[in-house]
């Protein structure tokens, strides 16, 4: 019989992996998959890209020597652990028992969703996860910022027979195949939902039923879209009333699901765009109801009492102070790659006495690393699953053994006997914690959050409170940097010569883990060649790339995916109003050839 695991890379999929005699396939019985693995899981099962060995000062050593040396490291005054996502089994929190023990310190805030997180909970209260069922029962699904083909494939099945609506800048592989696509500028997010609510409430099309009984304040918020001028923003949004027509068409009585991505939301106003698509959807009775919903990145820890709850300090995950710390321990991250404004960390970085890189391969963050500690793969230990882009929870179970790398539990373990700490439960006593708070479903494990249909019933931690609509919207950078629009009829050469930043992610990476990129994607427009070397420069830095021509772009954006190597030189490490989040797109780039 095959053996059952899953996928621990941070995906909204969250595959079931079945192992049998060495061999890995998906799991077509999974709710959330198709029996098919994507190249890059199958690609973490080959040992040749491994740290094999750890590494003390440059010197290979042997485990125990090296982890004598990350004991030694701890024994400072100031530590920190950052911990980034390269596995997101729960297991990798165990290490944060062993920093509250030390008086270390943790991270908050995210390089992710945390900003697109905010502005539903000010709207919903929680942010639950949109159950699978309720997309598959839908009959129009919009697809906003999300790059579903790429970051999220497993949802494709759900699709088939839906109509389909895009709105991305980029024409992606999904836009491809839309009824309806709205090719955006960036960063306009907002003003799209705020303009299609204004649109329903005139044409008398909101549900009012459900707003009288679950969001009252419905008259205000009609109030506050009408403080929007109409043609200044269709203006500034590069957008028509035609466009606002044909999507209200599908809108209008009809089974919708939103299925939000980052993309929306890489920006200081990221928490106010959720909110406002989360004010358009309430506008249209979607919450509690079948076949409807909002689905984001869930708060897939939402309902579980977690076991490593600690009362650690934390500081910002987005502009971490390394310098400030004697001793920093990164584990599952590369942030001398993953974080913005690469020139400001690898300074920061540099000035760290003990960097301690915990991970599986070699990277911007290792190279720079004086203590190198070789982790274990999913395959090796224990964990367990849970997803934020579906409800279902797997049992990681270890069907490899390797002599290569420690367990994030055995490197908490070594730690705690290392110090004389009491107080470390059996690594079955966490698993355990964990998967005994599950329901279950069909047979299948699923999260202690899960309801058939969220926010039935209400909103707020306990489900009784009214849905909030969203009352303000701040944002400086539109105000004091005017850009040109670019008129996507016309395909001229934008006459502000600087191009929005689009960094997503990329089809054979997970972030930084796997294949690395050099390149560029501009429109033709712009003039740059095929395999044309350019420089790509911002405020905050600038590095070479390799230009590809692609027609799918606009031509005011610059696309370098997020597995390319340098592409953080040129970004903010600004913080977002809401959620504590990076701001990756939060700038315009100059490119120019060398
Ligand atoms: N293959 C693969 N899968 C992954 C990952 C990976 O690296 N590789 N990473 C995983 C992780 S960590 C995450 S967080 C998820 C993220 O997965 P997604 O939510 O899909 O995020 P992105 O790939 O960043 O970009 C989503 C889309 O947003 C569009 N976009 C950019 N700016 C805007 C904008 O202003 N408005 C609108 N409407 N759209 C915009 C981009 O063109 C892109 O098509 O994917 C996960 N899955
Ligand atoms: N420009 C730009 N930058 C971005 C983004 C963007 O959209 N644009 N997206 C951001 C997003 S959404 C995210 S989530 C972050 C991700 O940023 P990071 O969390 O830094 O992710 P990775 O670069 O994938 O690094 C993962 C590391 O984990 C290690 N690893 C894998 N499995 C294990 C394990 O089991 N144990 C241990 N100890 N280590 C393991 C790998 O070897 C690798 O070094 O990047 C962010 N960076
Ligand atoms: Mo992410």
């Amino acid at each position: 019989m095959a053996e059952k695991t899953a996928c621990g890379l941070d995906c909204y999929d969250a595959c079931r992996i079945l192992h049998e005699e060495g061999k890995i396939k998906g799991d077509a019985n999974h709710p959330a998959g198709n029996g098919a693995l994507c190249a890059v899981v199958n690609r973490y099962m080959d040992e040749t890209e491994r740290i094999t060995q750890p590494r003390v000062e440059g010197k290979e050593v042997s485990m125990e020597e090296a982890m004598a040396a990350v004991a030694e490291a701890f024994k400072c005054e100031k530590s920190l652990l950052w911990r980034g996502s390269g596995n997101v089994g729960v297991m990798q929190e165990v290490t944060e028992l062993f920093m509250e023990q030390v008086g270390g310190c943790l991270t908050k805030g995210s390089l992710c969703d945390g900003a697109g997180a905010a502005g539903i909970e000010a709207g919903r209260g929680v942010n639950k996860t949109l159950p699978l069922e309720q997309i598959e029962k839908s009959e129009v699904v919009v697809v906003w910022g999300r790059n579903l083909t790429v970051t999220n494939s497993h949802l494709m099945p759900y699709l088939e027979g839906k109509k389909l609506i895009v709105i991305d800048p980029v024409r992606t592989e999904i836009a491809k195949r839309a009824d309806i696509f709205l090719q955006v500028a960036p960063r306009t997010d907002y003003y799209i939902a705020i303009m299609l609510a204004r649109f329903i409430f005139m044409e008398d099309s909101e549900d009012k039923e459900w707003l009288e009984e679950f969001a009252p304040d419905f008259e205000d918020f009609y109030d506050y879209t009408r403080e929007h001028r109409i043609k200044a923003i269709l203006k500034y949004i590069d957008l028509d009333l035609g466009d606002f027509g044909r999507v209200l068409n599908y809108l209008r009585d009809r089974k919708v699901v939103f299925l939000v991505g980052t993309g929306v939301q890489k920006y200081s106003t990221g928490s106010y765009t959720l909110h406002a698509i989360d004010s358009l959807a309430a506008v249209l009775g979607l919450f509690g109801r079948e076949g409807c919903g909002v689905g984001y990145l869930g708060e897939s820890r939402l309902g579980f009492v977690n076991p490593f709850e600690t009362t650690c300090k934390r500081v910002s995950k987005v502009d971490t102070e390394f310098g400030d710390f004697d001793t920093v321990l990164v584990q599952g991250g590369n942030p001398a790659a993953t974080m913005p404004d690469t020139n400001r960390v690898t300074e920061a970085l540099e000035g760290v006495e003990n960097l301690i890189y915990f991970g599986l391969h070699e990277n911007e963050t290792s190279k720079m690393a004086k203590i190198v500690i070789p982790a274990k793969t999913f395959y090796e230990k224990e964990d367990a699953r849970l997803s934020y882009g579906h409800q279902y929870v797997t049992a990681m179970k270890k069907i490899k053994t390797s002599e290569i790398g420690i367990s994030e539990y055995d490197f908490t373990r070594y730690l705690f006997d290392a110090f004389g700490f009491s107080g470390l439960e059996s690594e079955e006593y966490y698993l355990n914690a964990w998967l005994s708070q599950c329901k279950e479903l069909n047979g299948e494990l699923v999260s202690p959050a899960y309801e058939a249909l969220p926010y039935g019933d209400g909103f707020g931690e306990e489900g009784d409170d009214e849905f909030a609509f969203i009352e303000e919207f701040n944002d400086d950078f539109v105000n004091t940097k005017r850009f040109t629009k670019y008129r996507k009829e016309s395909q001229n050469k934008p006459k502000d010569e600087t191009l929005w930043l689009l960094s997503p992610k990329s089809k054979r990476s997970i972030n930084t883990q796997f294949v690395r990129d050099n390149r560029v994607q501009l429109n033709p427009v712009l003039g740059f060649k095929d395999g044309e070397k350019v420089k790509v420069s911002s405020e905050y830095g600038e590095y070479i790339f390799e230009v590809e021509c692609s027609e799918y772009l606009r031509g005011d954006t610059a696309l370098i995916t997020n597995n390319t190597i340098g592409v953080n030189y040129l970004t903010p490490s600004i913080i977002s109003d809401e959620g504590e989040n990076a701001c990756y797109q939060e700038v315009k780039v100059r490119v120019e050839r060398i």
